[in-house]
């Protein structure tokens, strides 16, 4: 297969007409959040759609059923599923959802083992046919399985991020929208450090229209809304009985997405690789990072007050406790340096 080298002109009939290639995004795993990055991909026509999935008629259905979907949107999309990671050969994107989900009652700790392995060999086939790629994973327990994923893939760290801020952060705005009555769009926050019960919410670093939040919202119901958005995954996960978030997980993920493919150089919570920024040595977790063609550019440091940097280093700890976890799981991830 010939090399991707973005944007190429061709030349067709006798007419000269430019005709621009389009990205190609791979999407590893087509469950409920694969099938959900698909049709948003589809719907904005940021790239044409590999479907990959251990179970192939799931990869195959669903982008049958996409694709007909552009049909009436009259998109032009190309959609194939597939159980080879040979069609997904030189991608543009890759973002990782394969795995399982939490189930009523369960940590995203609880899913270390079985995820590891399935990350794994997911590192095994990304690494054989898109070396080049902007990975973004999913994949829970999402801190750990982004290193281990770095680890195991050896792709660059500034290549490898994890999706997670961006959804606690629309969670959080949510929450203050609905209490102050005020339309998301106005609320800027962001939510740091790793994903899980320990991550950071920052109404220091919040404005609503402009004004600082804690000049117009309560410390106790402010304190509520930090709590509810730490346990936002475990919420959907109770309603839902069977399986956890997906359309919020899906749209957060595009946004990465869309930034790396249009070199927007955007500033969005990430979980990235640190050496040495907020203090922290050879880690990923959450933080404001700029997103372009090159993957992770910058990585933005925020002046934290002494509250915010004693939560953010316990949640570094957790994740740093999780991922010695995985070493035990995986001997091989000890020997790892990046
Ligand atoms: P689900 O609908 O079960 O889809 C997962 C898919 O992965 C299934 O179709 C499996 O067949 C497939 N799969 C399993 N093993 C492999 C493999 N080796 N290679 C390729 N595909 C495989 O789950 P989901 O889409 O709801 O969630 C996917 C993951 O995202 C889970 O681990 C969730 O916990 C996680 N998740 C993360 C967030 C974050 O914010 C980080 C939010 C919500 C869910």
């Amino acid at each position: 297969m010939a090399k991707r080298i973005g944007v190429r002109p061709r030349v067709c009939h006798a007419n000269i007409k430019l005709e621009f290639m389009k990205k190609k995004i791979s999407l590893i795993g087509a469950g409920q959040i694969g099938g959900t990055l698909a049709h948003l991909i589809s719907i904005k026509e940021l790239a044409d759609i590999v479907l990959f999935d251990v179970t192939e008629g799931i990869a195959k259905g669903k982008a049958l059923d996409i694709a007909q979907s552009t049909s009436i949107g009259g998109q032009n999309t190309k959609l194939i599923g597939t159980s080879n990671y040979d069609d997904t050969n030189n991608s543009d994107v890759v973002i990782i959802t394969a795995g399982v989900p939490r189930k009523p009652g369960m940590t995203r700790g609880d899913l270390l083992e079985t995820n590891l392995k399935i990350i794994k060999q997911v590192a095994e086939g990304v690494k054989k046919t898109s070396p080049n790629a902007f990975v973004i994973c999913i994949t829970n327990p999402l801190d750990v399985m982004v290193m281990a994923f770095q680890k195991y893939s050896g792709l660059p760290t500034h290549k490898v991020v994890g999706m997670a801020g961006i959804l606690d952060s629309s969670r959080f705005k949510y929450f203050i929208s609905q209490e102050l009555n005020i339309p998301v769009k106005k609320i800027d926050t962001l939510v740091l450090g790793g994903h899980g019960d320990t991550m950071v919410p920052m109404p220091n670093h919040t404005k609503v229209d402009g004004k600082p939040l804690k000049e117009l919202i309560k410390r106790e119901k402010l304190d509520q809304i930090i709590d509810r958005t730490r346990k936002g995954g475990a919420e959907i996960i109770k309603f839902l009985e069977k399986g956890s978030a997906f359309y919020a997980p899906a749209a957060s993920g595009v946004e990465m997405a869309e930034a790396y493919i249009k070199d927007l150089k955007k500033i969005l919570p990430c979980a990235a690789y640190l050496n040495g920024e907020y203090g922290v040595k050879k880690i990923y977790a959450g933080v404001p990072v700029k997103i372009g063609n090159k993957g992770v550019e910058k990585i933005i440091e925020l002046d934290l007050s002494n509250e915010e940097k004693k939560q953010f280093d316990f949640s570094i700890k957790a994740v740093q406790e999780l991922f010695d976890s995985a070493k035990k799981i995986d001997n091989s991830l000890k020997n790892w340096k990046i």
